[in-house]
C-alpha cells in the first residue's frame, strides 16, 4: 500500500506520526508532500518551517510545547543578532535550528534542489516517511493587508501602531509571527506558484499512490499552496487513487493554529463542511472522495463526498494511527466503489 499525504504545519506533522505508526504495523509506504509556502530567507538563511516541523517531529527533535523549532534549544545567536539590531528581530532562530538552515542554505547555494537537500537532512533525522517539498522552485505565501506597518505597542494603550497607508503584501511569516494575523487581511497570494513545477518525485509518487490523504493541516496556507503548483491538483483529479481528507476543524474551531483566521479571510465558514467545500467533491470537479470529521460534526454533509465520523483529536500516536487507519479504510472502500461503478 502506497500512501501519499499532502501536509504542512504542526497538525500535518502530528498526523504523519500516526501515518508512520500505521505504516510500520501494515507494511505501507508513506510519502509526504510538504508545503513550502511558509519558507523564507532571513539573515541570509533559507528557512523551511513546514519541512522542518515534519522532520524534527518525526525525528524526535521537535519542541512539543512551542510547536516549532528544536527541543532543548538555546538562543545565543538570536541575542547576538538583536544586539546588532539586525532585523527582523520578531522572528526567533534557535542555535540548534540554525545549523539546519546553514546546511540547507549551503547546499542550495551549491546548486542542489530543495528535494535533494531535504533528503540529505533526513539522513540524520530518519523520519521513517519520505519527505518531498511540493516544489523545488521559489513559492512563497504573501498576505495582502492594510493597517499599521508596526504592531501597536502593547505597553501603551494610546499607541495605535504606525500608520501604513493602503493595501500592501507582506510575507506570511510577517503576517503571522510579527502581527499575529491581526491586521485587516484581504487575500493570500502564492508568489511564484504559477511558474513552479512539482519537485522531483512528487508526480511519480502521486501516480504510484494507492491512496492520497489530505492531512488536517490549514487548508488556506498549508494545503492550498501545494495545490497551486501546476500539475499537482490535476494529478489528484485525474489519478486513480482515491483522495480522503481529514478535517482540521472540530466543532467550530481549528484543532490547532490559525485556520479560523485564514478561513475568515476567504469568507469560508470555520466548520468541517466549510473546509470540505473548499476542496470540493470529485463529482463536482473537486478533489475529495471521502472526508473524515469528528463525531461532534457527524451531521456534516458535502455534495458528492462520503463523510465518515471518527475521533479526530490527535492526542497520542495510537489515536492518530487509528485516524489514519480509518482514512485509509475509507479510501480503499471508495476505490472499490469507483471500480465497481466503472465496471458496471
Ligand atoms: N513562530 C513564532 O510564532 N515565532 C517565531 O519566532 C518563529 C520562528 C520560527 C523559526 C523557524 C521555524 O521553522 C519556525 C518558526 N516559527 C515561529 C513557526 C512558524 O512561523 C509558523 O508557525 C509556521 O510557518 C506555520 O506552520
Amino acid at each position: 500500500m502506497r500512501i501519499v499525504v499532502l501536509t504542512g504545519g504542526i497538525g500535518g506533522a502530528k498526523f504523519l506520526v500516526g501515518a508512520r505508526a500505521y505504516a510500520r504495523r501494515t507494511g505501507a509506504e508513506v510519502t509526504a508532500v510538504v508545503n513550502v509556502g511558509d519558507d523564507v530567507v532571513l539573515h541570509g538563511l533559507r528557512i523551511s518551517p513546514d519541512l522542518d516541523s515534519v522532520m524534527y517531529t518525526l525525528g524526535g527533535g521537535a519542541d512539543p510545547e512551542r510547536g516549532w523549532g528544536r527541543v532543548d534549544e538555546t538562543w545565543t545567536v538570536k541575542q547576538e543578532l538583536a544586539a546588532y539590531q539586525a532585523e527582523p528581530t520578531w522572528f526567533g532562530l534557535g542555535d540548534r535550528d540554525i545549523a539546519t538552515h546553514l546546511v540547507r542554505t549551503t547546499m542550495l547555494n551549491a546548486g542542489y534542489p530543495l528535494s535533494a537537500v531535504t533528503e540529505a537532512l533526513c539522513v540524520r533525522w530518519q523520519p521513517g516517511v519520505r519527505l518531498l517539498p511540493a516544489t523545488d522552485d521559489r513559492l512563497e505565501t504573501h498576505v495582502v493587508v492594510s493597517g499599521p506597518d508596526q504592531p501597536a505597542d502593547p505597553e501603551s494603550a494610546a499607541d495605535p501602531g504606525q500608520s501604513g497607508g493602503g493595501e500592501r503584501a507582506i510575507h506570511f511569516q510577517e503576517w503571522w509571527v510579527r502581527h499575529r494575523g491581526a491586521l485587516p487581511t484581504h487575500r493570500f497570494v502564492f508568489v511564484g506558484a504559477a511558474e513552479a513545477k512539482p519537485a522531483a518525485g512528487v508526480l511519480d509518487a502521486l501516480a504510484a499512490a494507492d491512496v492520497v490523504l489530505i492531512a488536517p493541516s490549514n487548508p488556506v496556507v498549508s494545503i492550498a499552496p501545494i495545490l497551486a503548483v501546476p500539475g499537482i491538483r490535476q494529478a489528484l483529479t485525474d489519478g486513480a487513487a482515491p483522495v480522503v481528507g481529514v478535517s482540521p476543524i472540530i466543532g467550530d474551531a481549528p484543532v490547532r493554529g490559525m485556520a479560523d483566521r485564514c478561513l475568515a479571510v476567504l469568507d469560508v465558514p470555520c466548520t468541517a463542511a466549510g473546509v470540505a467545500g473548499l476542496y470540493g467533491g470529485r463529482g463536482d470537479g473537486g478533489l475529495l472522495d471521502g472526508w473524515l470529521v469528528d463525531p461532534v460534526d457527524a451531521a456534516t454533509r458535502v455534495d458528492g463526498v462520503e463523510v465518515e465520523a471518527v475521533p479526530l483529536w490527535m492526542s497520542d500516536e495510537t489515536a492518530t494511527a487509528a485516524m489514519v487507519e480509518a482514512a485509509v479504510e475509507a479510501a480503499v472502500r471508495l476505490a472499490g466503489a469507483r471500480t465497481g461503478r466503472a465496471a458496471g
